[in-house]
């Protein structure tokens, strides 16, 4: 397909997998190049301002680093296929999915990598960061440049004593989420949106591609691989629909409410935090983490970082609310009483946010 944008991104990256697997839905045409040391130092650093893949470079020569904003750019540019269902209530369950995918279960899939495939995970990052030295060059680079990512891992939440939380939650996800895939090919029928794009982020690079966690999730849930190998096939096949009356099918609310029980009061405590901070620091720019919160998965209780990006992902799910008239409000309504997510109706963000010039600043 004749275009010039080109995304820079790697196998072994977890919105990089998000990235690809939309644009080849998308059908833009697009060219993909390894995002090694170089492509760094040459394009990422000029033109984003920070170390962070993938990055898009569209033909006009725009640079798009930010996955949703990816998204947000060819669904309202390019409408055919489109990731964005034309009914409420499934455009929410999209956007909820995309947000739980994006900044959940990156849980999950850190821990997995870190405790399971880090050799697999060493030789990988190795690629980018020495991609013509020797292995065991390779390996010593890739100790440096991963570090930052290994000391990630227990902020986020997956230290040793979450470890058996986490996994008991990710498992019952799995099965959770196969059992859905017996009745559909998507979370919302025959057709992706934007929340299976979210979800192939983790369920792509780190929970299928990476050895051990691939093993695991084709063991424990083959529809969720098979789900997977759909979503990166090339090209990309589709030939359903969303379900129709904006139907959200029963097999969902599992996942919805497992959403709802673990991130829900995090997302809740982040609009609080990220309010009281801008009360004293509103002339500072937004800082990447914002202090610690606790987290419950599967009864256990531990601490991970408040990340204020966060919210701008989950304003992207309530700001369409705010539209809609009372009748189809009422049916949100119905949805979040139904999967526990109550605490989200009518949810006032008091210090909202937004993007420019690929950095989170005050709305
Ligand atoms: N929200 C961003 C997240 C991008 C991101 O976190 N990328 C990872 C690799 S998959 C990265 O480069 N992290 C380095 C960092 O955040 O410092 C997106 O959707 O693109």
């Amino acid at each position: 397909m004749p275009s010039n944008h080109v995304l820079y991104a790697a196998p072994l990256s977890y919105f990089s997998g998000k990235a690809r697997s939309y644009l080849h839905y998308k059908q833009v045409g697009f060219e993909e190049r390894f995002a090694d040391r170089n492509v760094y130092q040459d394009i990422i650093l000029p033109r984003i301002g920070y170390p962070v893949m993938p990055v898009t470079i569209l033909d006009n020569d725009q640079a798009i680093q930010d996955t949703s904003e990816l998204i947000d750019y060819f669904e309202n540019t390019s409408h055919s296929p489109s990731a964005t269902p034309p009914t409420p209530k499934q455009a929410f369950v999209s956007a909820l999915l995309e947000l739980y995918g994006d900044e959940w279960l990156v849980i999950p899939a850190m821990h997995y990598r870190w405790v399971y495939n880090k050799d697999f995970a060493l030789s990988e990052f190795g690629k980018v960061t020495a991609p013509h030295a020797p292995k065991a060059e390779q390996l010593k680079a890739a100790e440096k440049s991963s570090a930052m990512f290994q000391a990630v891992v227990p902020m986020l939440g997956a230290t040793p004593q979450m470890a058996p939380a986490i996994e008991k939650s990710y498992i019952n996800f799995l099965h959770e989420f196969n059992t859905h895939l017996e009745h559909h090919d998507f979370l919302l029928g025959g057709k992706p949106c934007t929340g299976d794009f979210g979800l192939v982020g983790p369920l792509y690079a780190h929970l299928y591609r990476d050895p051990f966690s691939g093993d695991l999730m084709k063991k424990e849930a083959p529809l969720v691989a098979k789900w997977v190998e759909r979503m990166i096939a090339i090209p990309f096949n589709v030939e359903g629909d969303y379900l129709a009356n904006d139907e959200i099918p029963p097999t969902l609310y599992p996942l919805l409410k497992r959403q709802m029980s673990e991130q829900g009061p995090c997302l809740l405590d982040l609009v609080e935090k990220l309010a009281d901070f801008k009360t004293t620091n509103k002339d500072q720019a937004i800082p990447r983490t914002i202090g610690m919160h606790d987290f419950t998965v599967e009864g256990e209780t531990g601490k991970r970082i408040i990340i204020p990006y966060t919210q701008w992902m989950l304003q992207r799910a309530l700001t369409p609310l705010s539209k809609l008239d009372d009748k189809d409000r009422t049916k949100i309504d119905n949805l979040l009483n139904d999967i526990n997510g109550q605490t989200l109706k009518g949810l006032t963000i008091k210090a909202p946010v937004t993007r420019e010039n690929h950095k989170l600043i005050w709305a």
